[in-house]
């Protein structure tokens, strides 16, 4: 396909033919991991393979999404510990907004309630169970003895309920956590009596609390974890609603960032192959016409070319943009290569090598001298400059794909 314009010494053969050099099975650590495992996910890696292979930017969308709402269903454990009296069954109910009277509520009690552990569901967290424990205090258990006990290897999530004081215990629940590399956090209960009348004021009172909290761990060398204030007579008060908000986001990382981490360097690997391929296809397809004062046009032509090909162009970035729920602004703001204007601005080699400085030098050169071939030589360079730099957008397109499926934007 010749570019609009232009004459058919002017420009040589455009690159939309080009059949790209089949490619190598993929050997991604992502192809890899799933190897053994979930049919799920091994199935998302073939198709987004192939997808991206043709440029289908909108099945890799759909992929991921599909994905994502399937890994969404995986179930999650998080468990609720703490020192006993500390308000861990109460919590729960207050987390699954139900009264301590109904049928299915956890036990709870001024005496020592829960004697052995039990797990909960909530339909504001589908597929996650809570697990109610027994707490630490009551009895000189060792804090190894307690985990052992209490199977923390099968826990995704903690939360450590305190109140009233910050002790040993709760640190070192914290310390042991940390060092198993799981996710926790501290929610301070009863905050309601905290806040009774007294000589120091709300903001005071609440600010005491975190940096007491704060302290204790870092003596002890635990990072400071999401520290949330509640009362679990009120479930919509205070952190609660935050303390919500951070969970659904950690849910989401829990079942999709592990499966899914590999996805980035997959994405790379296929783009950096279709971009070497392409690169070859450069240096064997070039044929002898000359720049011309169309180079511009040529540009252009090269530049709509290789968006097409890596699925990066208006219509397809549209398409994508809708079945994300977004706009496709939110899309082309971190995309050089929307133009051949913004690719020139982002890019000071391109820029360097489409200046007319360089154009007149390297017309000289074929006028004056002769050498055609340093002219076709140059000219291949822009195009895998431009090659380069499209391949870039699509990669930033990818991982914000991958993001807002995970995470989906809010417009
Ligand atoms: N005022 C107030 N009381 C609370 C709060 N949370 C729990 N309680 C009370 O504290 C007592 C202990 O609560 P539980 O939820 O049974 O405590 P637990 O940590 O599960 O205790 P065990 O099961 O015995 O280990 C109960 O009388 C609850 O009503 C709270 O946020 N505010
Ligand atoms: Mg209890």
């Amino acid at each position: 396909m010749r570019p609009r314009g232009a004459t058919a010494d002017e420009v040589e053969p455009l690159l939309p033919n080009m059949a790209e050099t089949p490619y190598a099975p993929l050997k991604s650590s992502f192809a890899r991991s799933y190897q053994t495992g979930n049919s799920i996910l091994h199935e998302l890696n073939r198709s987004l393979e192939r997808a991206l292979k043709e440029g289908k930017l909108l099945d890799v969308a759909r992929g991921i999404k599909q994905t994502v709402e399937t890994l969404s269903q995986t179930p999650v454990n998080i468990t609720v510990t703490g020192n006993s009296g500390n308000g861990m069954s109460s919590f729960i109910n207050a987390l699954r907004i139900i009264g301590h009277e109904e049928d299915d509520s956890a036990p709870t009690g001024v005496v020592r309630t829960t004697q052995t552990r039990a797990k909960y569901s909530s339909s504001h967290f589908p597929s996650v169970i809570l697990w109610d424990l027994p707490g630490l205090g009551a009895t000189d258990q060792t804090i190894d003895n307690y985990r052992e006990e209490m199977e923390f290897g099968m826990y995704d999530l903690f939360i450590i309920i305190a109140s009233e004081q910050f002790s040993s215990n709760h640190v070192n629940l914290a310390k042991v956590i940390q060092e198993m590399g799981k996710r926790f956090y501290i929610v301070w209960t009863k905050l309601d009596r905290d806040l009774r009348p007294n000589a120091h004021s709300e903001t005071q009172i609440i600010q005491n609390i975190r940096v007491n909290i704060q302290k204790e761990l870092q003596k002890e060398r635990v990072n400071v974890p999401p520290i949330f204030l509640v009362s679990n007579l009120d479930p919509l008060l205070y952190d609660f609603p935050m303390l919500r908000n951070t969970l659904h986001t950690d849910l989401s990382n829990i079942r999709c960032y592990g499966p899914l981490s590999t996805l980035p360097s997959t994405f790379e690997k296929i783009i950096d192959d279709r971009v070497a391929s392409l690169r070859e296809r450069i240096d064997e397809g070039c044929s002898e016409h000359p720049l011309s004062v169309r180079d511009d046009e040529d540009m252009k032509e090269c530049l709509k070319t290789y968006r097409l090909k890596f699925g990066v162009d208006d219509e397809s970035l549209e398409q994508v943009a809708q079945s994300m729920g977004t706009v496709v602004q939110l899309y082309m703001a971190d995309m050089k290569s929307q133009n051949l204007y913004t690719l020139r601005r982002g890019d000071w080699r391109l820029r360097l090598m489409t200046c007319t400085f360089m154009n007149g030098f390297f017309y000289i050169f074929k006028c004056l001298l002769g050498l055609r071939c340093c002219v076709r030589c140059f000219r291949r360079m822009k195009y895998k400059r431009v090659l380069l730099l499209v391949a870039q957008d699509t990669k930033t397109i990818l991982e914000k794909i991958l993001k807002d499926s995970i995470s989906p934007p809010q417009i």
